[in-house]
């Protein structure tokens, strides 16, 4: 892999794409991809491993590996499919026996690991061709001929690995023991393919951050570039590719990269200028405070690229924080704050003329938080933030005390990450847990900054990272 930037050091580890100066391999740095792009990388060798299975290629409909045709980048000719596979490490079936009483299929392996698979879920997911649109991986079987109280006539072993089922009616279900072993009930492999599916884990930073960096021709052109750079996006949540041409156009180059990107009244892709009888505050050349972008919309989008296509003579530098890590420092150093925050529904409005004319009203929590209490998203944009305040009086004070907490936690100089963007960066990074920001700056008289954007969802972007992990794998 060639890389062009002297000043940069690849790191093979990650395809050569991640780099950083070559004075300071910096500690921060090296613990970052480490735990960055590494996990994501290791894990999917497993998913590998699964390809080559042969039940794996129609698997259940959502969780599965896509089939190993071509994918987009296959069409678009920059890849060469390699047939090429690595050695899988098997997981091999020893003993099968049915467990009438409890309904239940016990699977015994190799390394003496015992998995159990109810009935119901077995009939469900017959992979047979009556029970499964083949070419849609799709399930066919209708919920209301599933019979869930279903016995069991026979189970076994068969050659190739598989587990036969033959049911009452006397139709027959086999499932791929690596399938199987992959969807095992215990608690331990739903985490690890939770995990695998979703990569749900953060790497959290603070203001010593050395933003992972990537050349953005070659995440266009190489599919292991792309990988290395979206499972960095995914667990560092943001990620600086270089070296874009300094026109408009690249944001959407690179969300075609991914599939499509997000349409919102802003446009397609937005212009963030100094602008006569700006629509948006970010449309001037005025400090904006640390913000995620698009509250005012119920579905905020997930990932925003912004492209320096030039930057200002005079200010105009980013800030970053790292949303999901400010909130746990909120709940450890002021409880109270955090749970107004996650418990306040907060009311944002956007009004305009843009793509078409619009009149948004949203409520958010400022800090979303799951069932579990884990944070799952950052909603804030104090431009945005209604005057309307659906709050019994007094509990007005309170809410601005939280708020005031949050800001101050994140606005501390080892919270808070200072980057100038130069032309031809293209910052990309998560909208759901990151907050930026930018100094005023000064617009010249044959100056001016001009940034072009454009918003993405997760869906979308997980999507390509999944098909970009097999294809690599696949080849390696
Ligand atoms: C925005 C924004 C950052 C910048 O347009 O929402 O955050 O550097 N812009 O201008
Ligand atoms: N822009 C940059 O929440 C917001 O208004 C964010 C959106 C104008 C598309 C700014
Ligand atoms: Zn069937
Ligand atoms: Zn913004």
């Amino acid at each position: 892999m060639v890389i062009n930037t002297p000043q940069f050091q690849t790191d093979k580890r990650f395809g050569g794409t991640f780099c950083c100066p070559e004075e300071t391999v910096h500690k921060m740095w090296m613990s970052t991809l480490a735990r960055v792009a590494r996990p994501a990388l290791q894990r999917s060798t497993s998913a590998v491993a699964c390809q080559a299975g042969r039940a794996c290629r129609r698997p259940g409909h959502a969780a599965g590996p896509l089939p190993s045709r071509p994918t987009l980048t296959h069409v678009r000719g920059q890849q060469t499919l390699v047939s090429a596979s690595p050695p899988e490490a098997r997981q091999t079936v020893r003993h099968a026996r049915a467990l009438e009483e409890e309904r239940l299929v016990e699977v015994e392996w190799d390394d003496g690991g015992h998995s159990l698979y109810p009935l119901t879920w077995l009939r469900d997911n017959c992979q047979c061709p009556l029970c499964t649109l083949q070419s849609a991986q799709a399930r066919q079987l209708l919920i209301t001929d599933l019979d869930i109280h279903s016995g069991i006539h026979s189970v076994e072993v068969i050659n190739d690995n598989k587990v036969s089922v033959v049911w009452p009616d006397q139709h027959t279900s086999v499932f791929d023991a690596e399938w199987l072993k992959k969807r095992c009930f215990s608690s331990a492999a739903r985490q690890s393919l939770q995990e695998e599916l979703f990569l749900n884990e953060r790497h959290h930073w603070d203001s010593e951050l050395r933003i992972p960096t990537g050349d953005f021709q070659e995440v266009l052109r190489d599919d292991e570039a792309a990988l290395a750079w979206l499972s960095a996006l995914r667990r560092v949540g943001i990620v600086c590719l270089k070296g874009a041409p300094t026109e408009r156009g690249q944001v959407a180059r690179l969300a075609e990269r991914i599939g499509y990107l997000r349409l919102t009244f802003y446009g397609h892709t937005w212009q963030v200028q100094d602008k006569h009888m700006a629509n948006n505050l970010a449309y001037t050349s005025k400090k904006l405070s640390l913000h995620t972008d698009y509250p005012a919309l119920h579905f905020s989008p997930g990932v925003q690229f912004v492209h320096c296509i030039s930057q200002a003579v005079e200010g105009g530098e980013s800030e970053m924080v790292d949303g999901f890590h400010m909130a746990e420092l909120l709940q450890r150093e002021d409880p109270e704050a955090h749970r107004t925050l996650t418990s306040t529904l907060v009311d944002f409005t956007d009004t305009g003329r843009d793509y078409c004319d619009f009149l948004l009203q949203s409520k958010k929590y400022i800090i979303e938080v799951d069932r579990e209490g884990r944070v799952q998203r950052i909603n804030i944009n104090h431009a945005t933030r209604d005057s309307v305040l659906d709050l019994p009086v007094r509990q007005v004070q309170p809410f601005y005390r939280a708020m005031r907490a949050f800001a101050d936690i994140m606005n501390r100089p080892e919270n808070l990450l200072d980057y100038r963007m130069e032309p031809g960066d293209m910052l990309t990074f998560d909208n759901w847990r990151l907050l930026h920001g930018r100094k005023s700056y000064v617009t010249g008289p044959d100056s001016s900054r001009h940034l072009e954007g454009a918003y993405l969802d997760w869906d979308e972007v997980m999507s390509r990272l999944r098909i970009l992990r097999k294809s690599v794998n696949k080849r390696a």
